[in-house]
């Protein structure tokens, strides 16, 4: 099934938000199957964001990144790529809806608390970068009350 890279960034983590944007991913569905908090280093941040290396935020960005520690997840379901960036919300927390993560607990874009893999090729490239180890294949016994 398909899976999403969402990391919580380090202004969630010093914010307390762990609890509540695992709780909105956990109760619409989605099955967390992979979990860590980890500090990154500067070249491992770099290489997450490589596509924005050109930016002229890309600096600060990476810096933010690294400040401090990030919760690292795979959250798997169907269409969870597409519907974890709905949820997330817009980028800009100026223009993310309110009910979205970054509509309800963000105010400008450098601090926007969390990540979503932006396509399914992205997410599997994403959870190979944060993930070498693998990461769990439990299964849910509410399968089938989620899914028809
Ligand atoms: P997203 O995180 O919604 O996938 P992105 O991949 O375009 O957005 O950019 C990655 C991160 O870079 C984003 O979450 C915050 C930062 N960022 C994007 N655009 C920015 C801008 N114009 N100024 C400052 N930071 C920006
Ligand atoms: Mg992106």
């Amino acid at each position: 099934m398909e899976q999403s890279f969402i990391m919580i960034k380090p202004d969630g983590v010093q914010r307390g938000l762990i609890g509540e944007i695992i709780s909105r991913f956990e109760k619409k569905g989605f099955y967390l199957k992979g979990l860590k908090m980890v500090t990154v280093e500067k070249s491992f941040a770099e290489k997450h964001y490589e596509d924005l290396s050109a930016k002229p935020f890309f600096a600060g960005l990476v810096d933010y990144i690294v400040s401090g520690p990030v919760v690292a997840m795979v959250w798997e379901g169907k269409g969870v790529v597409l519907t974890g960036r709905k949820i997330i919300g817009a980028t800009n927390p100026a223009e993310s809806a309110p009910g979205t993560i970054r509509g309800d607990y963000a105010i400008v874009v450098g601090r926007n608390v969390i990540h979503g893999s932006d396509s399914v090729e992205s997410a599997r490239k994403e959870i190979a970068l944060w993930f070498p180890e693998g990461i769990s294949a439990w299964q849910s016994n509410a399968h089938s009350w989620i899914y028809e």
